[in-house]
């Protein structure tokens, strides 16, 4: 077969939106059907409201399937960390106060199935790919335009977390991610927020020094179930994953959405999440979105 017929033959084999997506209950598809309208709006009234929002049962359980087998196929690849971090994933820095935030480090352990090794036909790449989820995106966040994020390795991962692990309060490196629980822990392992900590203009220092410290006032929490879909806010609300508790690992799919489509992770973000740096982290290392820590 040539190049252009295998590509072809691939795209073909792609499942359809239809087949990821409940779209008879969520006509994501048709923007001007009245049930998007009063879903965009609802998530928005969420998002205002709390700096997040989930759809319960938006991707089908058949394509949740298919997605947890693809994760356990490709869970051998997975690049694992063990570590400690703070909220801004760089190094430590004793010229800086000890309460500073960027010298309070907490633990993470989990593993990332980076985005350039998924399969041809995953359901989690054919969503990322779809215009119509881009669009419902920017639609539930009220931002337009965002762009897929150029980072090859950070763009739609899956994250694995096997029991015992926590994954460390951060922000990210990209404005908006979208997860979608794929497997859940059977204890724990509950996503935990600080809704808008942070802007672009003001780090807040002092509140993310509390809430690492263990204040509690910010912190909102969401017990997500597989297939429901969360909109959230990562880099200006911080975030983590409380301990998995009991046998199941946990799988969750991790597509992001980003204001600056030039945009990539710092190479030393890039290493400490997902193993590497590659030659693009450093050649866009200076245009940074923004003059937060990162
Ligand atoms: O596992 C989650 O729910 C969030 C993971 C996360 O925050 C990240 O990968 O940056
Ligand atoms: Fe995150």
């Amino acid at each position: 077969m040539t190049q252009a017929a295998q590509a072809l033959a691939d795209a073909a084999s792609r499942p359809a939106l239809e087949a990821i997506v409940d779209l008879d209950r969520y006509p994501i598809h048709q923007p001007e059907n009245p049930l998007t309208m009063a879903l965009v709006a609802q998530c928005r009234a969420e998002l205002d409201a709390v700096g997040c929002c989930c759809v319960r049962n938006f991707v089908r359980p058949e394509a949740i399937a298919r997605m947890l087998a693809e994760a356990e196929r490709l869970k051998p690849q997975a690049f694992w960390s063990e570590t400690t971090n703070n909220p801004y994933m760089t190094k430590d820095d004793p010229s800086l106060p000890e309460d500073h935030p960027k010298r309070i480090f907490n633990k993470r352990n989990n593993g990332f199935i980076n985005s350039d090794i998924l399969e041809e036909t995953s359901d989690l790449q054919a969503a990322y790919d779809s215009d119509e989820m881009l669009r419902f995106v920017s639609e539930c966040l009220g931002v337009a335009p965002i762009y897929r994020w150029a980072d090859p390795l950070g763009r739609n991962p899956y994250s694995v977390m096997e029991p015992g692990h926590e994954f460390a309060w951060h922000f990210d490196g990209n404005e908006f991610t979208v997860s979608i629980l794929v497997q859940g822990a059977e204890k724990g392992g509950l996503f935990e927020y600080c809704p808008d900590l942070r802007t672009p203009e003001d780090e807040n220092l002092e509140a993310v020094t509390k809430v690492l410290r263990g204040d509690r006032g910010p912190v909102r929490v969401l017990d997500l179930q597989p297939g429901d879909l969360q909109i959230f806010k990562g880099r200006f609300s911080m975030h983590r994953v409380t301990p998995i508790e009991g046998n199941r690992t946990r799988y969750i799919a991790l597509p992001t959405y980003v204001l600056d489509p030039h945009s990539v992770n710092r190479p030393e973000r890039a290493k400490q999440f997902y193993g590497r740096a590659e030659p693009i982290h450093y050649e866009r290392e200076a245009q940074r979105p923004d003059r937060l820590l990162d």
